[in-house]
């Protein structure tokens, strides 16, 4: 790239000029004219048009880092949960109006278009949606960063419920075609895979060993732009397609077994073709794997071969760049950059492990030890011989310190092998990550302390200084400024708009929970967000839902340790007392309690929770008594955009999570920004939001983490509970006799059988604490006034959970990066 490149303009940023674009698309680009055009048409011309407003920035931003060779972010995540990009786009170029203007002209509607987009879900759930959030904030604080991943040809399944079960179709979101991305050929890397390892002396004498592989295939990088909130930068999503090679290179394959490497290139553009939902099955596990070595190997030579200039001497690659690793998935990319510089690039290895070392860090996002990655050796070995050796030389290295240091302890020794040996040798991924790694961080306080007191404390031991928390944080601008339009403006009126770029402002709001009239208008703001979901689920899902009610929202991945179930048997409860005439109907605060969940396909008993969700929900809506105050809805296929209507329309937060298993979660976090309340334990990111939004304004209940070990310890007995809790008795027996089942009480068995002997998660020990927290809650909904007082100041008291705040502590503490000053 020289310096001088020539930039194009943007168009003219007024409706005329948009107009002007618009139709240049539709005819141009489109091939079509206004009275002929499809919606979808009619949305890729919008799109493209957006899309021109900002390229002149993306391409100087691009000048602008390359020409600065300044310290540099890599993002490497194998998900990327975007969300709808028009609406983004639209909001960050400061172009909603104008363009709902000139579409106005054009006799068109900017949100039925806006409907026409289908989300990139490229992720399972909090994970993927942070990395989104992370890139949206890097590039508002104009951060030289790139985010790197996968361009999945089918993002996370479209969940159908057929009888109350779910069932997963496939997500061909590329079908309508694909107006955010751009196709680079031009740049495809070469990632090679398999074959064997071979032992020789180079020139200067040195035993070296190197990597002849099998097979191979081709990268193809398709950029994404990441559009900075009105500060004139644009980041790159840079996401990698698979492609087979064009023509074998013999040379390289007749090292290896050709046959083989026939059949193997008919399967490669099957490494992108499908996200892997958590908890996959074993036969996803290989295609798994050369999904993640596929990804960081295009994206380590992607940024050696095209930002650093040439001639960069990789001994300085740390003063370059810093590769952070979200979770364990592209963990890989350490041997991989260890073999780049031994083996390709002539490094002695001390060499190459100090640049390694300070070029990677890693994030941690779970405590479920079963979630900590293993790779059986026998398959790394089979697919990536080198790297294996690389890393049995790691380990070696790194357990003779561990020896040393702890005058031979064999069994310290044996807990921190990064080679797991039972119940088949396996490398530990997460174990890889901290030895190599600068920096570990966890994502919230809670979790960051588990991981150095539990889950990693041999190596918090040995290296305190590496671990270190950095809270998750969302992004203002999708989940408030965009989501929640009504909201926005009244805090805008209130407080100016400098809080969308500096979220620690809503501070300032404060006093107006004291305001009676500013109350009012907050209250106006969330009946008009009822009001948009009403229409929303209406129109998508056929479910009807009174605005009138409480909205008790209960939205993330299905999950046992989640605690759906607890949620549910606090429906059933309430059913129980209801139509047994315990309670009386006019005295039960009226209610829709709102579920939203995917089951990761192979998960049967989260499968089996989803089901029994819908059928209790079918029981409660039949039933004409209970129905006039308590309904449940669960429309399918919940999603960023879903997400983006249900949040501001919420009363009350669900995070009930057990102590000590939820790392974070981020759900939470824009309930709260967006003055829901939150009912919730004493886990993950809960216990900072309850400490800022104060004792006073959230529903604490349940367990601690050390109380529920303490527990475990002991021996859990959730019988017991069962049998000294007359109302959980008859929740669980109303179940476990088929009354939400048509009388079969073989159907919910699984579930009732796993709660009564196992419940891992304590549900039933929480149950009692819930109940009486959900009574409080009642209470507090009954007073309008100091509900809505608590809301406001949780909006105000949230402004730590910016994504921008989270991005200033990597920043500061594991990256030691700055942003671009000026262009
Ligand atoms: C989530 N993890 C944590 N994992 O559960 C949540 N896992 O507490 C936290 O807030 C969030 O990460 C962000 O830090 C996930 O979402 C996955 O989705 C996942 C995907 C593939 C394999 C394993």
């Amino acid at each position: 790239m020289t310096e001088t490149t020539p930039l194009i303009t943007s168009p003219e940023h007024s409706v005329e000029g948009f107009v002007r674009e618009y139709l240049r698309e539709l005819n141009f680009s489109q091939g079509t004219v206004l009275e002929r055009a499809t919606a979808n048409d009619r949305y890729l011309a919008l799109a493209r048009t957006v899309r021109h407003y900002l390229m002149s920035r993306w391409m100087q931003t691009t000048v602008d880092q390359y020409r600065t060779q300044a310290k540099a972010v890599a993002y490497l995540s194998a998900e990327y949960l975007l969300g709808r990009q028009l609406d983004n786009a639209l909001i960050a170029s400061d172009l909603e109006e104008i363009a709902a203007e000139a579409l106005a002209s054009l006799g068109m509607d900017l949100d039925e278009l806006r409907a026409v987009e289908v989300e990139p879900g490229l992720g399972n759930g909090g994970l993927g949606r942070l990395a989104a959030c992370f890139v949206d904030s890097l590039a508002t604080m104009s951060v030289p960063a790139i985010g790197y991943g996968i361009r999945y040809e089918y993002g996370i399944f479209r969940q159908r419920f057929v009888d109350g079960r779910q069932v997963e179709e496939p997500d061909n979101w590329l079908a309508g075609g694909a107006p955010w991305e751009f196709a680079h050929p031009e740049h495809e890397v070469a990632v090679a895979f398999g074959g064997r390892t071979e032992k020789y002396t180079d020139d200067d004498g040195r035993e070296r060993s190197r990597w002849l592989p099998g097979w191979q295939v081709l990268g193809v990088p398709y950029n994404y732009m990441v559009p900075g909130y009105r500060n004139g930068r644009v980041n790159t999503l840079r996401l990698w397609s698979a492609r087979a090679t064009h023509a074998f290179d013999l040379k390289t394959f007749n090292y290896g077994d050709y046959a083989e490497a026939v059949r193997s290139q008919t399967f490669a553009e099957n490494i992108s073709k499908v996200l892997y939902p958590e908890d996959s099955t074993p036969q996803g596990k290989e295609l798994r794997l050369q999904q993640q070595y596929f990804f960081v190997a295009c994206s380590i030579r992607d940024f050696i071969d095209q930002l650093l200039r040439p001639g960069f001497d990789l001994h300085d690659l740390p003063d370059r760049i810093v590769f952070q690793l979200n979770d364990t998935h592209p963990v890989i990319a350490i041997p991989e950059l260890m073999r780049i510089l031994v083996d390709e690039r002539g490094f002695e290895w001390d060499d190459a492990w100090q640049v390694t070392q300070r070029c990677f860090a890693y994030t941690c996002h779970t405590l479920l030890p079963e979630a900590l990655e293993v790779w059986p050796v026998e398959l790394v070995g089979r697919l990536l011989p080198r790297h294996l050796e690389i890393i049995y030389r790691i380990n070696e290295e790194f357990l003779a310190q561990v020896r040393e240091r702890s005058g031979g302890d064999e069994l310290l020794v044996r807990r921190m092998s990064i080679i797991a040996e039972h119940p088949v040798r396996s490398v530990r991924m997460a174990y890889l990550a901290t030895v190599a790694g600068s920096k570990v961080n966890g994502v919230a306080e809670l979790h960051s302390q588990l991981l150095r007191d539990k889950v990693l404390a041999d190596f918090a031991a040995f290296w305190p200084e590496k671990f270190t928390n950095v809270t998750n944080g969302v992004t203002p601008r999708r989940f408030v400024k965009l989501a929640n339009p009504g909201l926005s403006g009244l805090i805008t009126e209130a407080i100016g708009d400098g809080w969308v770029t500096d979220l620690d402002r809503l501070r300032e709001l404060e006093p107006f929970a004291d305001d009676a009239e500013f109350r009012r208008r907050f209250r106006e703001v969330k009946a008009g967000n009822k009001d948009r979901l009403v229409s929303l689920l209406g129109a998508r899902d056929g479910i009807e839902i009174d605005p009138a009610t409480m909205l008790d929202v209960m939205v993330k991945r299905l999950h046992e340790y989640k605690r759906q179930l607890l949620k549910l048997l606090h429906v059933v409860t309430l059913y129980d007392r209801i139509t047994s005439g315990e309670l009386p109907v006019d005295q039960v605060t009226p209610r829709t309690v709102v579920f939203g969940a995917k089951a990761a396909p192979g998960y049967v008993m989260a499968k089996e929770i989803i089901a029994l969700i819908n059928h209790v929900g079918a029981v409660v809506d039949a039933d004409p008594d209970v129905s006039r105050v308590l309904r449940v809805a669960f429309p399918a296929n919940y999603n960023v955009t879903v997400a983006e209507t249900l949040i501001p329309a919420a009363d009350l937060s669900e995070q009930i999570s057990l102590a000590g298993k939820e790392a974070s979660g981020t759900g939470n976090m824009k309930f709260a920004l967006n003055g829901a309340l939150t009912i919730g334990t004493d886990d993950g990111a809960n216990v900072e939001i309850r400490k800022l939004v104060g004792d006073d304004n959230f529903f604490l209940f349940g367990l601690t983490e050390p109380e529920a070990s303490a527990i475990a310890e002991a021996g859990y007995r959730p019988a017991a509970y069962y049998e000294e809790n007359p109302s959980l008795r008859r929740a669980l027996d109303l179940v476990a006799r088929g009354t939400f089942s048509g009388g079969d009480a073989s159907v919910f068995e699984p579930i009732v059988s796993n709660l009564l002997s196992e419940d891992r998660f304590m549900v039933l020990a929480d149950y009692q604490a819930y109940l009486d927290a959900q009574e409080r809650v009642e209470r507090a909904y009954a007073d309008p006034d100091a509900w809505s007082r608590s809301a406001v100041l949780n909006v105000a008291r949230s402004g730590f959970f910016s994504s921008d705040r989270s991005m200033r502590d990597y920043l500061d503490r594991i990256w030691r990066a700055a942003p671009l000053t000026s262009s």
